[in-house]
């Protein structure tokens, strides 16, 4: 019988909104290349990776084959200085609402918890929100080799973990995440709409609705 022995959490836009830093920085970037953005495409590059980001954005802007590899990574790097700016004014009140006590719950149970972040930025955001001693294993993008949809990250965390897929939930607010935790064979919570989390097995409007109690009742209810 599946028990929940693990919640691994996504970083960007579950435990923290730099989802909102990555928008900006982005924005600038594709504004000065002549290429127009908004909320609505900028969905689509949640979770994704830095270059895989780019890339999305220069072919919506019709530019895919104008830039070399080495100036697409100048370009990557360019928006990683200025999210890195932004970032810098993140404090513990940055926490999105209810994570730390979501995070206490968890810790209190006894049920571990992971980080999986598609982020290279991820420790210094933690460090930030000054929450690392709540999480048993951080995996972030520099130690997996395939980014969100690919499970690689969910899967890293729970085996360092020492837990088994399917006695694990992931939390995330990206549909490349979700279906990351589909195929990691875990529960995956949803935090946003129902629309951009229709695959999730439990959807909360935000984090504020997150409690382990309901998380382990839609838990143990799925098959
Ligand atoms: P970086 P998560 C992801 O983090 C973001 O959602 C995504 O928008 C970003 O492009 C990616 O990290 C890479 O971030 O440029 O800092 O390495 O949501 O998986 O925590
Ligand atoms: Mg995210």
């Amino acid at each position: 019988m599946k028990e929940l022995h693990a919640v691994i959490f996504d970083l960007d836009g579950v435990i923290t909104d730099t989802a909102e830093y990555h928008y900006l920085a982005w924005k600038a970037l594709a504004e000065e290349l002549g290429i127009s953005f908004d909320r609505e495409f900028n969905e689509q590059l949640k979770g994704i990776s830095r270059m895989e980001s780019l890339e999305k954005i220069l072919i919506k802007g019709g530019k895919e084959n104008e830039f070399t590899y080495e100036e697409k990574e100048k370009l990557a790097t360019q928006k990683n200085e200025h999210y890195k700016t932004l970032i810098k004014r993140i404090t513990p009140n940055d926490l999105l609402p209810g994570i730390e006590a979501f995070l206490q719950e968890i810790k209190a149970a006894n049920i571990k918890i992971g980080l999986a972040s598609a982020s290279k930025n991820a420790f210094s955001v933690i460090e930030s929100l000054q929450v690392g001693n709540y999480f048993d294993t951080i995996v972030d993008a520099a130690t997996v080799k395939n980014s969100k949809p690919d499970p690689e990250v969910f899967l890293k965390a729970a085996d360092q973990l020492n837990v088994a897929y399917e006695n694990c939930v992931g939390v995330e607010d990206a549909e490349a995440g979700v279906e990351a935790i589909k195929r990691a064979g875990m529960f995956a919570v949803g935090v946003g709409t129902k629309e951009a989390m229709a695959k999730a097995d439990y959807i909360v409007n935000s984090t504020g609705e997150l409690t382990l109690a309901k998380v382990k009742e839609k838990f143990l209810a799925a098959k």
